[in-house]
């Protein structure tokens, strides 16, 4: 597993090179942003299992033959797998966003679960679904802009000080995990 420093020092080495300006340039960027990353993180973590729950009753909404006879949410033991799915998924999307590198997603949380959905008939569209889902919630928390019409009585701010962008480059970050969770499923 790596983050953004061993990175940089995985890469370096591989080059057998010392660690440049460049990399130091961008791991200064990293410490610089910290109380961002650490605010994305804490904004997700906090809302996790409400999110969970919203995305796949959201999914199952759109798609209720997942919960009939013969759908993969049913009986309730497969609607509780897919639960824990999405939040396992969500777990390991807060942990490479504190670390600013995808390695923990990828190799912990995603590494043969493609093959693993496909011999139990997990239907990628699906997971696809709720993942996109927790993906808009990620980003509307992380900017500490949940919609009121969308969470009702459970609306919840942080309040944490919203930094110059709105944070733009670690929404972008988020995003990115969770559009890998879809890739490596798809
Ligand atoms: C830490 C890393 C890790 C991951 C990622 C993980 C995933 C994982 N999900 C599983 C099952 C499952 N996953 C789902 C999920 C869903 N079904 C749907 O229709 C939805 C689309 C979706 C939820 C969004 C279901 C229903 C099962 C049980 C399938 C079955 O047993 O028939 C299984 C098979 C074993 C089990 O049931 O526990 C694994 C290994 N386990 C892990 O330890």
């Amino acid at each position: 597993m790596l983050d953004a420093f061993s990175r940089a020092v995985v890469a370096a080495d591989s080059k057998t090179a010392p660690i440049g300006g460049a990399e130091l340039n961008e791991l200064k960027g990293f410490i610089a942003s910290g109380n961002r990353r650490l605010d994305a993180v804490n904004a997700i973590a906090s809302n996790a299992s409400c999110m969970v729950s919203d995305a796949i009753a959201g999914m199952i909404c759109e798609n209720t033959g997942l919960i009939q006879a013969g759908g993969n949410c049913y009986p309730n033991r497969r609607m509780a797998a897919c639960l824990r799915d999405g939040e396992i998924v969500l777990r390991y999307v807060t942990y490479a966003l504190l670390a600013g590198d995808a390695s923990v997603l990828e190799d912990r949380c995603l590494n043969g679960l493609k093959e693993t959905y496909a011999a139990l008939g997990v239907p990628t569209t699906s997971t696809a679904r709720a993942v996109g889902i927790m993906k808009a919630q990620a980003v509307a928390h992380i900017k500490d802009q949940p919609s009121e019409a969308l969470a009702g009585s459970k609306l919840k701010i942080m309040g944490s000080p919203v930094v110059d962008d709105r944070c733009a480059s670690i929404v972008a970050e988020a995003s990115s995990y969770f559009d890998r969770v879809v890739a490596a499923v798809s």
